[in-house]
């Protein structure tokens, strides 16, 4: 019997999948290097921002449903939730998930399941992962169970996405599939598609990568477009509106510990093979310098530039930093020595009066994230403010019509 389930990582990931399966009725841990997270959650605080998280946790500590842990121990079940960053050569950064599971191998007995939920590149889960159990003298697939379920929750919406999205699961075998099944079934409300473990990894990360490819599309055509003089967002607009066409939307770059990252783990295992996948990447990550020429275009004619940035998450409406073209763009802006002050509330709280500090003087407001806040702000009070009443936004978030503002976005800027 698959009783206790133990959760190896409590990040973005490991954390919603640690309160569902609680608030699902199994008996679960989780646990996490990062003593100050341990710390936090213990006391029923959680250390991301994500809706309908933390009314959920709260109440699941505080009735002893869940319990957090620095330290690995026995269970029936291991998922593991850790990073798999990308390192300085553009590979894949296996080492927590190596980690973790020569850790639980210290506690593993027969009978018991591991699920990894990490997103690997191609043949880790058969050539690397399943190596380490069997050196332990455990048969994969008869004395312990081994499968890859790659997670597919959205950041801003992991607890609906996270029971109504499909999983697909990877065994090692037939009755590694069936076991992990048992735990799925159990809380998933999508359909449950079983597979082998390589299968499931690349349709993991070809799901982010055709995102990220068409995303390229979008914001290639705004270059193109740019240089001829046409507004790019019309164009997006109008090709949208035939039934098979579906352009994404063109931004100041990719962001995230996803797109940004899982496209290399392909072409790190086959590089002559994925020169598309590589040359969306180039193209999303050359977004960034094409904002700040814009950027330079604009404030050529002003002495001493003040920009406000709108917005330094990677995406609207969540409170994640990670791999955002924002970060970039800000630190660029800084190097040429523009005088940069930055306006976020999903990281950091503001009282009202805040942001009329930010704009004083300002030169440009630079909305690089579309937060929802920044559609409900009087612009024409704040634009009373400026210097120079001009905004640029990247994102296609607002759509301001006022002779006393001058507003740009991707479509109206050359
Ligand atoms: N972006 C654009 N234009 C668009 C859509 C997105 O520039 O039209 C940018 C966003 O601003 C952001 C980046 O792309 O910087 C990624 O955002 P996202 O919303 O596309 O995706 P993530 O990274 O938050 O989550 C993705 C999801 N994958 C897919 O939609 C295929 C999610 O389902 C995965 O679980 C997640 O990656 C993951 O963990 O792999």
């Amino acid at each position: 019997m698959l009783n206790e389930i133990c959760v190896v990582g409590l990040g973005y990931i490991g954390l919603p999948t640690l309160i569902t399966l609680a608030l699902n009725g199994f008996k679960v841990f989780g646990v996490d290097k990062n003593k100050k997270v341990v710390k936090m959650l213990d006391q029923g605080l959680i250390h991301i921002k994500e809706p309908n998280l933390e009314k959920h946790f709260g109440d699941l500590i505080y009735k002893n449903k869940i319990s957090i842990r620095n330290n690995l121990s026995t269970a029936d079940v291991f998922m593991i939730c850790v990073p798999t960053p990308i390192d300085n050569d553009g590979k894949c950064d296996l080492s927590h998930v190596i980690k973790s599971v020569k850790e639980v191998c210290q506690y593993l007995k027969k009978g018991d399941l591991i699920i990894v939920e990490s997103t690997v590149p191609p043949t880790t889960t058969e050539n690397i992962i399943k190596p380490i159990i069997e050196e332990k003298g455990f048969k994969v697939g008869k004395d312990v169970f081994l499968s890859h379920c790659p997670e597919r929750v959205l950041p801003g919406n992991i607890m609906h996405e996270i029971i109504f999205n499909s999983r697909i699961i990877g065994g090692c075998t037939d009755n590694c599939n069936r076991k992990t099944a048992s735990i799925y079934n159990k809380f998933v409300k999508g359909e449950i598609i079983l597979t082998d473990s390589k299968t499931a990894e690349m349709a993991k990360l070809y799901e982010n990568t055709f995102r990220d490819i068409n995303i390229a599309i979008a914001n290639e055509l705004i270059k193109i477009c740019n240089k001829l003089g046409i507004d790019g967002l019309k164009v997006i607009e109008y090709a949208n509106k035939h039934p098979r066409v579906d352009i994404l939307k063109p931004g100041p770059g990719v962001g995230g510990h996803c797109l940004a990252v899982d496209p290399y783990f392909i072409i790190e295992k086959c590089k002559s093979e994925s020169k598309l996948i590589a040359t969306a990447r180039k193209i999303n990550n050359s977004m960034p310098y094409f904002i700040v020429d814009k950027v330079k275009k604009l404030l050529s004619q002003i002495k001493k530039p003040k920009i406000s940035v709108f917005g330094l998450t990677y995406k609207e409406n969540i409170d994640d930093i990670r791999e955002s073209p924002a970060l970039k763009i800000v630190k660029i802006l800084e190097k040429i020595g523009y005088q940069v002050q930055v306006y976020d509330p999903l990281i950091r709280y503001y009282e009202d009066s805040v942001i009329d500090s930010i704009v004083e003087d300002s030169d440009l407001i630079l909305i690089l994230t579309a937060h929802n806040q920044f559609r409900e702000i009087d612009y024409k009070r704040l634009a009373s403010k400026m210097r120079t009443p001009m905004i640029l936004d990247t994102r296609n978030a607002l759509n301001i019509e006022d002779e006393d503002i001058k507003y740009y976005n991707l479509g109206n800027i050359n």
